[in-house]
């Protein structure tokens, strides 16, 4: 692989960054500084999706101009992302002028392409989804059944753009996997939907105010997904700038399930009309909830993700998110599961072998290792686990080599070697070290941070006893 090109959604800055959020980009950092290790030339994007209704009706709500409002939130997620050692190569707003024009350009291939026509729209959008719906989406209240609210009825002039001319088309590369949707059963759910016929979608809105004005009919702004979608390629300088020459297609798109539809058909459709080369791959992560429940303002279960790396450290928000929940599948997040992986996994597993092998050193051999020699086990199976995004195993084998090792520990009693055996007792110490070591470098992606303190806390001339990772939780909270 000469290139990655990684992507995560753009969020609606109507609400502040939360777990789920949190969760979808750190996945894609993790990925990110995975490649980025292996001396792959990375492009990590991640941004913010600011136009449309919803965001007018937020920013109005919250008293405050569009573009002010816009602005702060965007701070606020860029701001949370640093905190939790999520490092993008760049971060879009969809307000910047650079994308404004971009997406100007774009609109204008499009109707060129001959795949857009005037039409009317009589039926029902829901703001909470920025989407259009129908009669069989809708609950038995007639409401939208993820924002509890009445959709609204609408009548009104849009330009539409002819998705239904791509069905064939599209059902034949992901048939093939010339465009790869994983996981298999998400894969499954898009082709059943393509078979079921695809109607045209709008690309415009006449009565949005906040939005980019179409080129050729001022009247009416980009319809805000069609709009957003385009952010991909933006940010990259299209139609002809050095980043885009270099990194387009896109090798991945992350994100939820709920949002998968919108990339994994519409945006290749809209790509082919405007003869762009395609994404290689989408990957539709499942949801998770807060103690069983849905995560909701309403329910006031929202959590947020820099006041818990506060608390438990950036380090093991990461971790705990990756591990707990295998990706792909949906998942159920808890303070009391959090707490239980700190002390047992962090704390008892991975702290007490850093602690352990680093006083073992420092007591008997003066804190003096010499070269680092390699593992005496073999830890290549992890990345073939990374790159298939099967983060849960992948931290699954890092922690049986941690079980390993503290159990190595157990069973040739190295303390007792060091008085009567020195050289079994090197030994020892040049496996758990060598081995140690390793295990840092398949951590880094997950937890820079601690793997930075392993590395060079057995890096250095002199290894002293080292401080806690991962402090006792009581101390903390
Ligand atoms: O959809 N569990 O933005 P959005 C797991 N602006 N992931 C979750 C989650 C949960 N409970 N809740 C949210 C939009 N997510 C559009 C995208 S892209 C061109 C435009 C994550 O702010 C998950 O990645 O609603 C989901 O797809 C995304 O947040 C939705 O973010």
């Amino acid at each position: 692989m000469d290139k990655f090109y990684i992507t995560t959604p753009i969020y609606y800055v109507n609400a502040e960054p939360h777990i789920g959020t949190a969760y979808t980009t750190i996945a894609a950092d993790v990925l990110a500084r995975f490649y980025r290790f292996g001396g792959v030339q990375t492009f990590f994007l991640t941004g913010t999706d600011e136009h449309g209704s919803k965001i007018e009706r937020a920013a109005m709500a919250a008293g405050k101009e569009p573009e002010e409002f816009t602005r702060e939130m965007a701070a606020k997620f860029s701001f949370t992302w640093d905190t939790l050692a999520i490092a993008p190569d760049d971060f879009i707003r969809t307000t910047e002028e650079r994308h404004k024009t971009a997406v100007a350009k774009f609109l204008k291939a499009l109707k060129a392409s001959g795949k857009v026509y005037e039409g009317e729209y009589e039926g029902l959008y829901c703001v909470g989804h920025e989407a259009f719906l129908t009669e069989k989406d809708l609950d038995e209240q007639g409401n939208c059944p993820d924002h509890k609210t009445a959709p609204e009825k609408l009548k009104e002039k849009n330009w539409f753009f002819k998705l239904s001319d791509y069905e064939a088309l599209l059902k034949e590369k992901i048939e093939t996997g010339e465009l790869l949707i994983a996981p298999a059963s998400r894969r499954n759910e898009i082709l059943s939907f393509i078979n079921q016929g695809l109607d045209d979608v709008a690309i415009s809105r006449p009565n949005v105010k906040w939005g980019i004005k179409l080129p050729w009919d001022e009247s009416q702004t980009a319809y805000v997904w069609i709009e957003a979608l385009f952010n991909y390629a933006s940010v990259l300088d299209y139609p002809d700038g050095e980043k885009f020459k270099q990194f387009w297609p896109p090798d991945l798109h992350v994100m939820g399930k709920d949002i998968l539809r919108f990339h994994a058909v519409i945006w290749p459709a809209l790509l082919e009309a405007v003869k762009m080369p395609w994404p290689k791959k989408i990957f539709g992560h499942g949801f998770f909830t807060i103690d069983g429940q849905k995560i909701s303002k309403s329910l006031g279960n929202v959590i947020d993700p820099f006041a818990l790396a506060q608390k438990y450290g950036t380090d093991t928000v990461r971790y705990f998110l990756l591990r707990e929940i295998p990706f792909g599948q949906d998942g159920d997040f808890s303070i009391k599961k959090l707490e239980a992986r700190y002390d047992g996994d962090l704390a008892n597993g991975l702290g007490n072998l850093f602690s352990r092998l680093t006083t073992l050193v420092a007591q008997n051999l003066n804190g003096e290792i010499g070269e680092i020699k390699p593992s005496p086990r073999s830890l290549e199976d992890i990345d073939k686990l990374v790159q298939d995004l099967r983060f849960h195993e992948a931290l699954t084998r890092i922690w049986e080599e941690i079980a390993w090792a503290n159990k190595y520990i157990d069973e040739t009693k190295p303390w007792e070697k060091a008085k009567t055996e020195m050289k079994l007792f090197r030994e020892v110490i040049d496996n758990l070290v060598g081995l140690l070591y390793e295990i840092a470098q398949k951590l880094a992606p997950f937890m820079p941070d601690t793997a930075e303190k392993i590395r060079s806390g057995l890096s250095t001339e002199k290894i002293v006893k080292a401080e806690p990772l991962f402090p006792r939780l009581e101390k903390i909270t």
